[in-house]
This record gives C-alpha cells, sequence and structure tokens, in this order.
C-alpha cells in the first residue's frame, strides 16, 4: 500500500468501507472434538486460512444458547454459548485469536424474537408475570365451533397463521417466524433496556459489531387485518414502520455510537427507498438488500437478478453491501451458472469474484463461496431445516400431491448452503472424522480448500488476486462507478477515483459475446487466466476482465 493511500485511509474512513468480512455459519465450519458438529475451537483452527485471503472482519452466526429449531435464530440466551460449540471461554479466545491476526469479530443480533424457551418467554406465559408485556399477546378476534379465531390474518413469513393460543391465558402470542420464535414487544422500555444491555455485553467483550437479523420488522404498527397476499399477509403492517426506524435510532443513539459498532442490517423485503432511510447515518451503517438473488426475483433470467439487481442497488444508494451468498441462499454458482455449474463451474465462480470485488460496496463472502461450492440436492428425508417440513405441511393441508409438495418445500429450503465445508480429500471433506449433522456435498474431492491451496489457477486463488486488488486499489475501494448500455449478457462498468479508471467488463452468459463496450487498457485481471490479449475483441463464456485505463 502506497503512503499516500493509507493517509487517505485512516483519515476519511471507517474500516468496514474497505471491508472484506467473511460469514461463518459455526455448525458446519469445523468440527474439532469430532462430534459431527461444527465448533468455536473449530474456527479458531482455521483462522490462520480465513486471514490468507485477506479477511477484515468474520461475521458469526449466531452461537447462543437455543434449542436449534432454527439452528441459533431462536436464542434462549443472549450471554450465553451453544454449548455444541463451546465455552464462554472459547468464544472469548475467538475474539482475541481472531484480534491478533488483525480480523474483528461481527455478531448475529436476532432481536426481532426470542426462542419460546427463552426465560422471558417462559415468564411471560403466565399473565400476571412482569414479562408478560415483553412480547405480543393478543385476544381472540372471536370464536367459531368454539375455537378462538387469532387476533388478526397476518401469515408467519414461514408460512401459516402468525399467532399461536395459549390455553392458559386465553390469548394469542404474535410470532412472525415459526410458533418457537416468539416476537418481542418493542412498545415496551423494558424490552429496549434489555436488548440494550445485550449490545453492551458484547460491545465490552471486543466485538466490533452486529449483523441485524431481519432488523426491520421490529415494531408493529398496528394488528389490523392485512391485505390477503400469496407472499404473506399483514407486511404493510410490520415491514420498516416509522416505529421500527425510531427503535434504531434510539439503539444506535444510546450504544452504537458511542461504541463506534459497525451494523449491517438484513431487510426483509427491503426496497431501496427503505435501505435509504436505514442508512442515512443515525441507524444503520448498511444493509443487505436482495434483489440481485432468490428472495428478491424467483422470476427472470440469471442476466436480470444479477445485472439489474445490481445496477440499481449500485446506483441508487451511496454505500452498498456486495453479497452473492448466505446462510439462507443457494450457492451462487448453481444459481448464477444454471446448467453451466458444471462444466464453467471454475469460470462462473471467478467471474462473480471478478464483479464482486469491484462493485462499490463492503463485501461479504459466505464460507465455501471461496472455493465455489455448489447446492447439493438433498432427499426430504435428510433435510434440517424446519422451514421445508412447514411449507410441505401447508401444500399437503391443501391437497397438493406429497410429491409435489416435497420438491416444492426443499426448493424454499435453506439446507444447501449450510452442508459441510469442504476442507480436504479425506472422509466427509476434513469437516470431522464423525459424520456430520447435515450430508457431504460428493464433489468435496474436487471441490476443496486442500485441492485449490496449490493450483495457482484456482477458485481459492483467483479470490485472494480480486481481494488483493480491490484492498490496492482506491479506485476499486472508494470510486465512483458508472455503468454502461450493452448487450443482455454483458455487465461493464468503470471505476474511478481521480486519474485512476477501472473498467469492468463481464460476459454473465455461456456463449461467446462481442462486448459493445470497447476492451482497452491493461489488463490488470481476468478470469481466463492466462489470456491477455483481446484481438478479437470477444468475451468466452463467463469471462469478466478488469482492466487499468
Ligand atoms: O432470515 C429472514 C428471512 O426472511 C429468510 O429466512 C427468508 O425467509 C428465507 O431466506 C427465504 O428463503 C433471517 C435469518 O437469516 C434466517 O436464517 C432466520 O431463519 C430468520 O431470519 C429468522 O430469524
Ligand atoms: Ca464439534
Amino acid at each position: 500500500m502506497s503512503k499516500k493511500q493509507s493517509d487517505y485511509d485512516s483519515k476519511h474512513l471507517p474500516w468496514w468501507r474497505h471491508a472484506v468480512i467473511y460469514q461463518v455459519y459455526p455448525r458446519s465450519f469445523k468440527d474439532s472434538n469430532n462430534d459431527g458438529i461444527g465448533d468455536i475451537p473449530g474456527i479458531i483452527e482455521k483462522l490462520d486460512y480465513i486471514a490468507s485471503f485477506g479477511v477484515d472482519a468474520i461475521w458469526l452466526s449466531p452461537v447462543y444458547l437455543s434449542p436449534n429449531r432454527d439452528y441459533g435464530y431462536d436464542i434462549a440466551d443472549y450471554t450465553k454459548i451453544n454449548p455444541e460449540y463451546g465455552t464462554m471461554r472459547d468464544m472469548d479466545r475467538l475474539i482475541s485469536e481472531a484480534k491478533k491476526r488483525g480480523i474483528r469479530i461481527i455478531m448475529d443480533l436476532v432481536i426481532n424474537h426470542t426462542s419460546d424457551q427463552h426465560k422471558w418467554f417462559q415468564s411471560s406465559r403466565n399473565p400476571n408475570s412482569k414479562y408478560r408485556d415483553y412480547y405480543v399477546w393478543r385476544d381472540p378476534s372471536g370464536y367459531k365451533h368454539g375455537e378462538p379465531l387469532p387476533p388478526n390474518n397476518w401469515t408467519s413469513i414461514f408460512t401459516g397463521p402468525a399467532w399461536t393460543f395459549d390455553k392458559r391465558s386465553g390469548q394469542f402470542y404474535l410470532h412472525l417466524f415459526t410458533e418457537h420464535q416468539p416476537d418481542l414487544n418493542y412498545r415496551n422500555e423494558n424490552v429496549i433496556q434489555e436488548v440494550e444491555n445485550v449490545l453492551r455485553f458484547w460491545l465490552d467483550k471486543g466485538v466490533a459489531g452486529f449483523r441485524c437479523d431481519v432488523i426491520n420488522l421490529l415494531y408493529d404498527e398496528s394488528y389490523d387485518d392485512g391485505e390477503p397476499q400469496i407472499s404473506g399477509t399483514g407486511a404493510e403492517y410490520f415491514v420498516s414502520t416509522s416505529g421500527t426506524h425510531r427503535v434504531l435510532k434510539r439503539l444506535h443513539d444510546d450504544v452504537l455510537a458511542p461504541y463506534g459498532a459497525y451494523t449491517v442490517g438484513e431487510l426483509y423485503q427491503g426496497s431501496l427507498a427503505q435501505a435509504k432511510r436505514f442508512t442515512k447515518g443515525d441507524e444503520l451503517d448498511t444493509v443487505f438488500g436482495f434483489d440481485h438473488v432468490k428472495q428478491g426475483m424467483v422470476h427472470g433470467s440469471m442476466t436480470d437478478r444479477l445485472k439489474n439487481g445490481l445496477t440499481k442497488w449500485q446506483k441508487g444508494l451511496s454505500w452498498n453491501t456486495v453479497f452473492f451468498e448466505n446462510h439462507d441462499q443457494r450457492r451462487a454458482v448453481s444459481v448464477y451458472g444454471g446448467k453451466d455449474a458444471i462444466k464453467y463451474h471454475d469460470e462462473v465462480a471467478k467471474m462473480l469474484a471478478a464483479i464482486e470485488f469491484t462493485l462499490r460496496g463492503t463485501a461479504f463472502v459466505y464460507q465455501g463461496q471461496e472455493i465455489g461450492m455448489t447446492d447439493l440436492k438433498i432427499k426430504f428425508d435428510q433435510s434440517r431445516d424446519m422451514v421445508v417440513g412447514m411449507i410441505y405441511q401447508t401444500l399437503v393441508d391443501k391437497h397438493v400431491p406429497k410429491w409435489l409438495a416435497q420438491r416444492i418445500a426443499l426448493a424454499q429450503g435453506r439446507d444447501s448452503a449450510r452442508t459441510p465445508m469442504h476442507w480436504s480429500s479425506d472422509k466427509y471433506a476434513g469437516f470431522s472424522s464423525h459424520k456430520p449433522w447435515m450430508p457431504v456435498n460428493s464433489n468435496y474431492d474436487h471441490i476443496s480448500v486442500e485441492r485449490q491451496e496449490n493450483d495457482n489457477t484456482s477458485v481459492l486463488n483467483f479470490y485472494r488476486r480480486m481481494i488483493a486488488l480491490k484492498k490496492s486499489s482506491l479506485a476499486l475501494q472508494d470510486g465512483s462507478i458508472k455503468f454502461y448500455a450493452d448487450k443482455e449478457p454483458i455487465m461493464a462498468y468503470l471505476r474511478q477515483f481521480g486519474q485512476q479508471k477501472i473498467l469492468i467488463v463481464a460476459n454473465l452468459s455461456g456463449k461467446n459475446v462481442r462486448p459493445l463496450t470497447q476492451l482497452h487498457g491493461r489488463i490488470i485481471a481476468n478470469s481466463y487466466e492466462g489470456q491477455t490479449e483481446f484481438d478479437d475483441g470477444i468475451l468466452q463464456p463467463y469471462e469478466a476482465v478488469v482492466m487499468e485505463l
């Protein structure tokens, strides 16, 4: 790094602006004690690997005490570690060992709801408890054949009604996710104070910030009936409300800003307009929008999703996050490569990397993405994601044939992203010596860290070069971005900082294409390694090229 650049960095920008953040899903990352379940000591073992490709921070999916209905996204105690993953001692060691390697830890903050096993909720079941009002309890809207009817017609984001009846008090409680994930009541001042204490607890331990789970759902504007929708009913009253903005500003002003904590918020059905409001400076630092991945657009070609989704957000938001995968999404090579995901596996994976590290924003890499891990077609009875069972049941109740219900449910499920990480060609991919909690993808022999480590042309080493390139270039880190109109499968854009200009042209298709954008300048990265000239002006299938002008 030149002296000029380091001066610029330290003077102007918070650390996360130029960061590459690596998401670890602990259950599937590395198993240190061979019980088939990934754990915190396993992450510590692999810190040198994580540091080896230029990661600045780890986003740790939940490691808190949890009955695992939703694998940690249902928290039973925010300040205890799930014993399957280790102890608080292990957690402290992870924070300090990561720090030695220049890596910060970002915790997953799941505060829209708790587990039904949380002691607040257990007490809350008693109508006289001071915890009653920590959750949303409402009377039935009426009775039919003696059965209580829910307070309104809202549906859970995971299908089925958003309310569950509790016989003891004769009231329903609200859950926007499963019935085992009751929603906290943010109209209650005590809830806000409890949550602030949780934030302080982790910040005092030295974590750098939070990835905030479905953070735009905190505060329900009212409990009126919603407009019935196939995608879910009630959203107009619980998505991105003014009340949620108020709560976030409060958390920001009271705790996050004084500690200098970084936040990235997951926006459920997050529009660009809402993203702007959340990131205007006094709520969240950054957000995840999903227009370019499956959540945002189920229809449309890969080019539609990728090109249009990304372009819209890159133009519209002053600072973005850039990501293709997480623990809820399918693997990017499989999604964007489609039927070419095997034939052009490395090409697709490298093209995505070339795009990811040249767009404007904080980059997130999900474990295994850096070696190009792919979707695993699992069987219905191998599924570990409860969403699959819930969707299946809903469909069967509507008389959809079982085979079809299974197929639809599996496609909606999130198992694919959660298969164990491929470390080596050893049994169980070197993840564990014990049968893992999730099946291992059979392509682990070809797609593994061990195999790719020493191959200079591997996906992993391409990630290393692209990340190094981003870190060495002010244009790629902080330059402006301008998109060029080009043919349908071509994505072309220019990054510029002062005199430095970098042109990126990517072919998102499996065919040779001659872009309208002229391929000129000095090639500084190419997903087709070895190719240094474009005498014919043609990009090969999934070729992405980065040129300095
Ligand atoms: O996800 C919210 C969410 O909306 C997704 O689960 C989405 O419904 C799914 O990806 C559709 O495919 C967050 C967490 O990331 C997820 O793991 C949790 O299950 C959920 O919140 C509840 O905490
Ligand atoms: Ca283990």
